[in-house]
């Protein structure tokens, strides 16, 4: 993915015409557009190959699974028109692989989350995600997913994974994480959704966004 403005949108809505709105306001100013389970179980994948019109797809299944039923899944998300997949770590290393040798051979992304960004992440995800973060580096995915709510393991993440793969950074906004302290952190990305989609001017939110990330990249 080529970074641009630092920005991704997180589309969450459920309704194909004000995905489609809304992707259309915010084209220029997002590097990618995220989607996941509420839209595409909401419209059907093939919502993944018309918002593709618009900016690449990152599709965030958080795939979680067997090596072989992790590469069916990126299989079919890619050919629904998608450019990355989000997937899973704790999985181990042999479902990461599979489905970081897939992309590769389609050439596409794989991103792997280390530990989440809501405070239940606590409980469990925190406790392993630096060896996350280097299983990742292991298996040349082509980055992480870090929260913005704690910029401080964004720092830790990024010296585990090192410059080779991209951090990018959901929690910003509602959440209550902050997209220039994210970057400055170490991330490369913000990855934002209510913030912009329930915005009354979605490309106004966005185009602010972008601001306060250009100051700091
Ligand atoms: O750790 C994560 N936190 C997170 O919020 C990993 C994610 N993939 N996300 C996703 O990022 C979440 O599912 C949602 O799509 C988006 C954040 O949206 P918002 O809090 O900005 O509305």
């Amino acid at each position: 993915m080529e970074r641009k403005t630092g920005l991704i949108l997180a589309l969450d809505v459920t309704d194909r015409e004000e995905a489609v709105t809304i992707s259309e306001k915010v084209a220029g100013y997002v590097d990618a557009i995220k989607i996941g389970y509420p839209l595409v179980l909401s419209t059907g994948t093939d919502i993944i190959g018309e918002l593709s019109k618009y900016a690449p797809i990152i599709a965030d299944f958080k795939v979680a699974d067997i090596p072989n039923t992790n590469r069916l899944i990126c299989e079919q998300v890619f050919k629904a028109g998608a450019d990355a997949v989000i997937v899973q770590g704790f999985t181990g290393h042999d479902s990461l692989e599979a489905a970081v040798k897939l992309a590769m051979e389609q050439k596409k992304d794989i991103y792997v989350v280390t530990e989440m960004s809501h405070p239940g992440a606590l409980d469990f995800m925190q406790q392993v995600g630096e060896g996350i973060a280097k299983m990742a580096a292991d298996a040349k995915a082509s980055g992480v997913v870090a929260p913005a709510t704690r910029p401080e393991r964004v720092t830790e993440i990024r010296k585990i994974i090192g410059n080779e793969l991209s951090i990018i950074s959901p929690g910003v906004g509602a959440q209550g994480g902050t997209a220039s302290d994210v970057i400055k952190a170490g991330a490369d990305w913000v990855i934002v959704g209510r913030s912009i989609y329930q915005s009354e001017e979605p490309d106004v939110a966005a185009g602010k966004l972008v601001t306060e990330i250009k100051k700091v990249l």
